[in-house]
């Protein structure tokens, strides 16, 4: 009987050990197979010890005993001996001084607070391979840097590694409503679960904390920027503590958006005017009020006079005595006040591609230093392809942090595998030309072209309940390669897809190397599906999901027609001199090249320019011809990124290989859907035929036109 019962255990949970549905992202640590590596490991396994003790050394542990179990079989021992047959010591530089040789002990000092060093250290006659960091949480992604090279087979005993982050603040921006609606998620509600806080703690706050420990992230905003005031009353607090009570050891600091007109909706008073003395007070016993909670709160992230939301604007004050008031509050805690660069209003009549120049460029050095200011990667609106930011570049001193969007609002949503590391790693390397001839977009905001500080990479999340996190499980890359990105700016897209797809996937060269062609295909893909040569913000209206090339009516700058400005004689958004100026915000260097059209990567074309239907690009093609080459070239990736993946069949565990492949015959759909409204649409204006080369655009443009998505994911909601 007893034996019967071993055995229906074993199949339970091999059954269950096989069903991959994504819960465990990348730190599933599938089992080595290399039988050197393997023993290696377990060695070190076999026993461990920690210089000293603490609630982060504690977590260390255990992840020490959920990898070493998967990875080699072996429960890690805990030794209070820290000599052989110890194998495996972590701790703090200090923790570990009297051990370490003066070349360690150099090497691990020069980095910076977050860093760790990894390698071997020989002691009386023994070796001992070492995690070493400066502070507990540097030992923590010592250790998460040690298991991913086990995982992905490069570790080797013999070897050290230092590192450390590039950017301070590596931070996820939730858009998480109070009641659980996620503006643009589409993987299902919030994991926050406010209502059932502070009394119940869903053990998927500690699998989200640990996820993001694991990449380096250290710091979340959990609120929408469209805020809602009463996260900032003393119930919601003391919600919020909890979870930043739980955060803490795994070094992640907790944010929170603080609404604008907070003082008259939950404090009663009649302004919110910030140079009113009542609104000052009102925010510092706010804020200290926060910090008797929450003693490392990080601070606030504000979208002030954007798209509806309050800000100093209507008491005709500026945005540095806004962001300063509440900085004010924030500084004697340490705190740090996050204002968003995303401005712009319909009612001043300016290319809403300049708007965010015309306020912040003025306010230049009028920051306080524990502000930083906020700005996307682009200066529309997260689109599938956006020439940097030019406030990179712009100003001198003020701190700029980046704000890349990891949900796929404008790429696919969750019905489309889109990389989208390619996509932010052609803005980080641009090069701005200022403030000197070198800098790039990544000097910028990591610090070393423009000598900040505080410096911040922030990503809007992906996050949500669904079992997989992400609703697409390939969007789970996204949010690693947030995290890698935001630690070390300067890892290309490729390295880093490969380290997701063996963390995720496991070691099989021939389905990694396609999974990975896939992903690196993916995002130049979408953009020819979507919006090629520099077409932008032509999705549908509100919900932005699929194409809506012809939405107009409303607020001018929320229309289709506005940014892609097609007519019968050609097709773009003038922002040369002749039109609109922007390019005039950019370094001279870039100005005038991009203000040619014979010089502008194509790829930004009709971003700033208004062009001909015949105009000849370089291929030799016309334009009207270009533009209908690239939406059926896209179609044609999607469609190769399909059968690619459905030749991994019998390679991938079913679950995950179906789940993918389902999504994937979505996303041909959609890239067709795309491409035929699209064409059909553009060609009223050109009044062209299509190139012979193309397959025709299917269905008529009034049937494209009809389409209705009222419950589409995402759509903000309204109070
Ligand atoms: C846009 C979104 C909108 C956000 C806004 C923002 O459509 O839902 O509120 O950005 O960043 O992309 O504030």
């Amino acid at each position: 009987m007893k034996n019967l019962f071993s055995i229906l255990f074993l199949i339970l949970f091999s059954l269950g050990a096989q069903a991959k549905d994504g819960y465990e992202l990348w730190l599933d640590y599938q089992p080595i197979s290399n039988p050197q590596l393997r023993n290696e490991v377990s060695s070190l396994f076999s026993g461990v010890y920690f210089f000293g003790q603490n609630p982060t050394f504690d977590i260390v542990k255990k992840e020490l005993a959920i990898s070493g179990l998967k990875l080699v079989n072996q429960d890690p021992v805990f030794r209070t001996e820290r000599l052989n047959p110890t194998k495996l010591w972590l701790g703090t530089r200090e923790q570990l001084s009297q051990v370490l040789g003066l070349q360690q002990q150099v090497e691990i000092q020069k980095l910076d607070e977050d860093g760790y060093w990894r390698g071997p250290i020989d002691f009386q006659g023994n070796t001992y391979y070492a995690i070493i960091g400066n502070k507990p949480v540097g030992v923590l992604y010592g250790v998460f840097d040690w298991l991913k090279s086990i995982q992905t087979e490069t570790f080797n005993l013999k070897s050290e590694k230092s590192d450390y982050p590039k950017v301070k603040l590596r931070m996820l921006n939730h858009w998480d409503n109070l009641d659980r609606t996620v503006e643009r998620g589409y993987a299902g509600f919030s994991i926050w679960d406010w209502h059932k806080l502070p009394g119940y703690i869903d053990p998927r706050y500690i699998e989200y904390a640990r996820a993001n420990a694991s990449l380096g992230i250290n710091a979340v905003s959990l609120t929408n920027v469209n805020a809602n005031a009463r996260i900032l009353t003393t119930d919601f607090m003391k919600k919020a503590k909890v979870l930043a009570d739980l955060f803490r050891p795994y070094g992640i600091k907790v944010f929170l958006t603080a609404r604008f007109s907070a003082p008259m909706e939950i404090g009663g008073l009649k302004t919110a005017d910030p140079l009113d003395p009542e609104v000052i007070s009102f925010w510092k016993k706010k804020t200290d009020e926060m910090y008797s909670f929450i003693p490392d709160f990080g601070g606030f992230l504000v979208k002030a006079n954007s798209e509806g939301q309050p800000g100093p604007h209507e008491y005709k004050r500026t945005h540095a005595e806004g962001a300063n008031m509440l900085a004010d509050a924030l500084a004697p805690h340490g705190g740090i006040l996050i204002w968003r660069a995303f401005v712009y209003s319909h009612e001043i009549d300016e290319d809403r591609h300049k708007q965010a120049n015309l306020e912040f460029v003025p306010l230049d050095g009028k920051f306080r230093d524990n502000v930083i200011i906020q700005v996307k990667n682009g200066a529309i609106d997260f689109q599938p392809r956006e020439p940097f930011h030019p406030l990179f570049g712009a100003v001198k001193n003020t701190n700029l942090g980046m704000e890349f969007q990891i949900t796929q609002e404008y790429l696919g949503q969750a019905t489309q595998l889109v990389y989208l590391a390619p996509m932010w790693k052609e803005v980080l390397d641009t090069k701005t030309y200022s403030p000197s001839s070198n800098s790039t977009v990544a000097g910028i905001v990591d610090g070393s072209d423009s000598n900040q500080k505080l410096t911040l990479m922030a990503g809007v999340s992906n996050i949500g309940t669904d079992r997989n996190w992400t609703g697409h499980l390939m969007a789970q890359s996204n949010w690693f390669a947030f995290g890698r990105l935001a630690w070390d700016p300067y890892l290309s897209s490729e390295e880093i897809a490969s380290e997701w797809i063996k963390m995720t996937f496991g070691q099989k060269p021939d389905s990694n190397a396609k999974i990975k062609e896939i992903m690196l295909d993916s995002h130049e893909a979408a953009v020819n599906y979507m919006t090629p040569l520099g077409l932008h913000h032509i999705m549908g209206r509100s919900h932005h999901y699929g194409p809506g090339p012809w939405v107009e009516g409303g607020r001018a700058d929320w229309t289709s027609l506005y940014y892609h400005r097609a007519d019968s004689l050609g097709i773009g958004f003038d922002r040369t001199d002749s039109g609109s100026n922007a390019l005039a915000q950019y370094a001279p260097e870039i100005a005038n090249s991009w203000s040619d059209p014979t010089q502008i990567p194509e790829k930004y074309l009709l971003w700033f320019h208004h062009l001909p239907w015949d105009y000849r690009m370089k291929s030799g093609n016309t334009l009207w011809n270009e533009i209908a080459l690239h939406y059926d070239q896209g179609v044609k990736s999607a469609r190769k990124m399909k059968s690619t993946w459905d030749s991994l069949e019998g390679q991938i565990d079913p679950e995950r290989f179906s789940h993918i492949s389902q999504l994937l015959a979505i996303q041909v759909q959609e890239a067709e859907w795309w491409r035929n409204a699209c064409l059909l649409y553009f060609q009223t204006f050109s009044n062209r035929p299509f190139p012979s080369e193309i397959e025709k655009p299917e269905g008529d443009l009034e049937y494209y036109k009809s389409l209705d998505f009222p419950f589409a994911p995402g759509i903000r909601p309204r109070w």
